[in-house]
């Protein structure tokens, strides 16, 4: 696995976060070090998919940069009889997770879909995956994309929604960035790739606090909304049509 280094020298100025080749490049070594809980959150989308993929049914993955998820998945169901569908609108993720694909050979129904995850018809969905995704999603458009998830899904179907959180009050979201930023300096990242790599993601990734993420799960009609994992400003949800 590549080691992430996009940071380590100073910019004058710093761009814009984008998915690009670069990232491709290194992204397990990214998300593991960025994200604290990751690898758990992968592992639990397998368990959650061996009670939830139903058979004849289609399961999304949605925003799956390398498949991480959708492999997890793939390696829960004991069944065949069931579609994979996995989105980006990243190109050079989705050849990086082709690539994966390939050299893990998996016997998976795995489709890989370039597009946006907005434009995609949802139909027949028993889970959807939307793993630190919806946080790249403008802010206006959030309410109608998952309104059209919930459309495509089955009753009793799963939504999966990991994302960074806000905290309303400044205290806890000043200790929680004060952990992240903890976190990812025990894993080896430098004050100074930390900050650039903030400064890149701060029109880019746009959290919303857990009390707004439920309540417009629960406005748009899912009957159970959960936290399931949460460490520091990093949550998953679970919620069921
Ligand atoms: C994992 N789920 O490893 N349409 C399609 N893809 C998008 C869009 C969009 N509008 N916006 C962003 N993406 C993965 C991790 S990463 C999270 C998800 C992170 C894609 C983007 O290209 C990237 O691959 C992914 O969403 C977000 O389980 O890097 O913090």
């Amino acid at each position: 696995m590549k080691k992430d280094e996009l940071y380590v020298d100073p910019q004058r100025v710093v761009p814009d976060f984008v998915f690009d080749e670069r990232v491709a490049q290194v992204f397990p070594d990214m998300i593991n070090r960025s994200v604290p809980g990751y690898a758990t959150i992968i592992n639990m989308i397998g368990t959650l998919a061996s009670r939830w993929v139903a058979e004849g049914s289609n399961c999304y993955d949605l925003g799956c940069s390398l498949g991480a998820a959708s492999m997890a998945v793939s390696s829960a169901i004991p069944h065949q009889d069931y579609a994979l569908i996995a989105v980006d609108n990243s190109l050079p993720m989705l050849q990086q997770a082709a690539k994966l694909l390939e050299r893990s050979q998996q016997d998976s129904p795995i489709q890989l879909v370039c597009s946006d995850v907005r434009n995609v018809a949802i139909e027949r969905a028993s889970m959807i995956i939307l793993n630190f995704t919806l946080q790249f999603i403008p802010a206006e458009d959030r309410q109608s994309f998952l309104t059209q998830l919930y459309d495509g899904m089955l009753e009793n179907g799963l939504l999966v929604l990991s994302e960074k959180i806000a905290l309303s009050n400044d205290a806890s979201q000043q200790l929680f960035t004060e952990m992240h930023h903890s976190f990812k300096k025990a894993q080896g990242y430098s004050d100074l790739e930390i900050s650039q790599k903030r400064s890149a993601l701060e029109n880019v990734l746009i959290p919303e606090t857990l009390e707004r993420h439920k309540a417009r799960l629960q406005e748009i009609g899912f009957t159970t909304v959960e936290v399931w994992f949460q460490c520091f400003n990093f949550v998953s949800l679970l919620a069921i049509k």
